[in-house]
């Protein structure tokens, strides 16, 4: 059978997803949602059935651009499940709406979990951040905005840098920021009230799944003392994980890592990069979200209210389902 037609847009969306230029886990929820919303949009298909077509490959090829943060498939589910109606434009008009809302849904959740962190702030708190996450920086912006002095050890990241744009929107905030590079963090630790970071996942034991280099760091702010809050909207709870599956991380390309030329200077090397790590939840100590605080050991209540018991892919036909099925998906 002859695959669905795709707007270029969708294309070009799962490709700034995969490079990176679009990063971090809820704004690639909200592109993907709105990637949707545009197929369903400028979709020339005649009949109900060659629509959902439509709208499943979009889907299909939005979610396989990045493995781990799970706020892609979540997004991809919220829009595909309210796909409804009997005509083309029937159809159109739902999937319209619930991007909509979806993308509603994602700011509110934002405002209101950065409500929250900003409680856990105190004037004159100082903390440390990694990578860089909407939803810690909404915290902190919130806290401003309360008029808390608030300022921040920022760790760059490597390999790709994203502190720098923690940053650069912590200074647009007037936050005083003081840059570190990631083997420094240890030595600031005892300096800062907070380590704050956001999550790509949260599976249902608490543990969090976020940047590599974040387990490192909770590990060494316990033996400090220094707490760890994990700023992540609900849309970061991993549903499938309640059913025994595990997070998938991702392995980024090496070139990220070493410069070709200083690599060929070196000799023979293995250059690994992993982009995510998995913080167990003994080392968190609070995860905030739009529906309040949760110690991670807790946070599987708010899944099963959420998800159920587990979730279904709506972005294969039922029938294909298991001839697509991965051995990864095993895992
Ligand atoms: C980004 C990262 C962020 C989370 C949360 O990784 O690990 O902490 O995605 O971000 P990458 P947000 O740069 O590889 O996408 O709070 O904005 O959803």
């Amino acid at each position: 059978m002859d695959e669905p037609p795709l707007h270029p847009r969708v294309e070009t969306v799962a490709e700034e997803i995969e490079t990176m230029e679009t990063r971090g886990a809820a704004t690639i929820a909200d592109a993907a949602a709105s990637a949707l919303v545009t197929q369903a949009e400028e979709s020339q298909a005649e009949t109900p059935a060659a629509f959902r077509e439509e709208i499943r490959a979009a889907a299909r090829t939005l979610l396989d651009t990045r493995p781990t943060a799970v706020s892609l498939p979540n997004a991809l589910r919220y829009v595909l499940r309210r796909m409804d109606g009997e005509s083309v434009a029937a159809l159109r008009a739902s999937v319209e709406r619930a991007g909509s809302s979806f993308r509603d849904q994602l700011d509110r959740a934002q405002d209101d979990l950065g409500e929250i962190g900003a409680n856990r702030l105190r004037d004159g708190d100082r903390v440390m951040t990694h990578c860089h996450s909407t939803d810690a920086v909404a915290c902190i912006q919130r806290a401003v905005q309360q008029g808390k002095d608030v300022s921040a050890v920022v760790k760059e990241t490597r390999p790709r840098k994203q502190g720098h744009i923690t940053a650069r929107e912590l200074r647009a905030m007037d936050v005083p920021v003081t840059l570190i590079v990631d083997s420094a963090a240890r030595r600031y630790l005892g300096d800062v009230d907070h380590v704050l970071v956001g999550a790509d996942a949260i599976a249902a034991d608490g543990s969090v799944v976020n940047k590599i280099g974040t387990s490192g760091l909770a590990v060494n702010a316990r033996e400090r003392g220094t707490p760890v809050m994990v700023a992540a909207q609900t849309i970061k709870l991993h549903p499938d994980t309640m059913t025994g599956h595990t997070v998938d991380i991702e392995m980024r390309d090496e070139s990220e890592v070493i410069a070709p030329e200083d690599r060929a200077e070196i000799g023979e090397i293995t250059v690994a990069n992993p982009a995510f790590d998995v913080t167990p939840p003994r080392h968190v100590d609070a995860i905030v979200t739009e529906r309040g605080q949760f110690p991670p050991e807790s946070v599987v209540t708010l899944m099963r209210e959420l998800f159920g018991e587990g979730t279904h892919e709506p972005w294969l036909e039922p029938t294909t389902r298991e001839a697509n099925r991965r051995p990864e998906d095993d895992a």
